[in-house]
């Protein structure tokens, strides 16, 4: 039978024979880190060789590696975009090469047609969960939110920025009193978290609402120095459920996290595989789940489960 399989899927599209390139923003997360550890992972695993570009959040980098990766001529291109726009050209011009490009936990602002398919989470609900949850939390008592965007213009700061306003749109009792971006960083969320805790005084600061787990840690750190308990004087939900954000909770540091998988790879290749075998066209969009926690769940265990995974 084995045998048989092998003769229907051609020598030229045997994943062995891959050559992908895979274009990153950069490691300024734990998240990213773990994306990245889990794409090689899922490459070596099909026999892919993988052309590995680290972009230091900068497009003007990811867009040089995707035209050396056509210059290469690979057979795909996997990128997650550091921003939604401005990827326009360079895509006409992987199409025009015939590369199939799949999108990794980041939209673009583009047509459909530049793109074979985007393996995200649902961003908007992420948002929602988190605002949800802290209307719940709070329980009609009042709460000045403060929030820590993503890196600005970036599908994940805009979605999860809309997706928490819906989230807290029916409370009147919350309300965000300061908003800037700590573009995904420990070390921005803490020198932006300074900054809010010097312009409103730390008892006018009842959550903090921050786009990634590592901004929540930066800012875990910037209200201590303040002299405040951080999850008790100021409620923290973020995203990511990065291992640090479940040992802050399991010392009660941190109050809730919505986890994001790191392995965006896995679906984006099953889907190319697919397409080379036998012309499968994926969907536009493969969602990846989003799960709460909450200091009910126990955040020590789930630290030491994710610990050793690449974050
Ligand atoms: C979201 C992803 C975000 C992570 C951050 O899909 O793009 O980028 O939430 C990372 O940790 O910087």
């Amino acid at each position: 039978l084995i045998a048989s399989a092998m003769m229907l899927a051609p020598a030229s599209v045997m994943a062995a024979d891959l050559t992908i390139g895979f274009s990153q923003i950069g490691s300024e997360s734990g998240w990213r880190a773990a994306e990245t550890t889990v794409t090689k992972q899922e490459a070596e695993k099909r026999g892919i060789d993988l052309k590995f570009a680290d972009a230091q959040q900068k497009q003007e980098n990811q867009i040089k590696a995707l035209r050396s990766f056509i210059a290469q001529g690979v057979d795909a291109i996997l990128l997650a975009p550091v921003v939604a726009t401005g990827w326009d050209e360079v895509l006409e011009e992987a199409k025009e090469a015939e590369i199939p490009v799949m999108l990794l936990d980041r939209t673009v602002d583009a047509p459909e047609d530049l793109y074979m398919t985007a393996v995200t989470s649902d961003l908007v609900h992420e948002g929602k969960v988190a605002g949800d949850w802290l209307q719940d939390e709070m329980a009609g008592a009042d709460c000045s939110i403060v929030e820590l965007q993503g890196t600005t213009g970036s599908s994940p700061a805009i979605d999860r920025k809309k997706g928490f306003e819906e989230g807290i749109s029916d409370a009147s009792n919350l309300k965000i009193i300061r908003s800037q971006t700590g573009d995904f960083t420990r070390s921005q969320g803490k020198v932006v978290m300074e900054s809010f805790l010097k312009a409103e005084g730390g008892a006018n600061i009842c959550a903090l609402y921050a786009h990634n787990d590592d901004m929540a840690v930066g800012a875990i750190q910037a209200i201590k120095e303040a002299g405040l308990k951080p999850g008790e004087d100021i409620k923290i939900v973020s995203i990511d459920s990065v291992p640090d954000i479940h040992l802050a909770m399991a010392s009660g540091e941190a109050n809730a996290t919505i986890e994001l998988t790191p392995n965006m790879a896995g679906p984006a290749l099953d889907a190319l595989e697919a397409y080379l075998a036998d012309g499968t066209v994926p969907p536009k969009w493969i969602q990846t789940e989003s799960k709460l926690y909450t200091l009910k769940d126990d955040n020590q265990a789930i630290y030491e489960l994710k610990k050793d995974l690449g974050y």
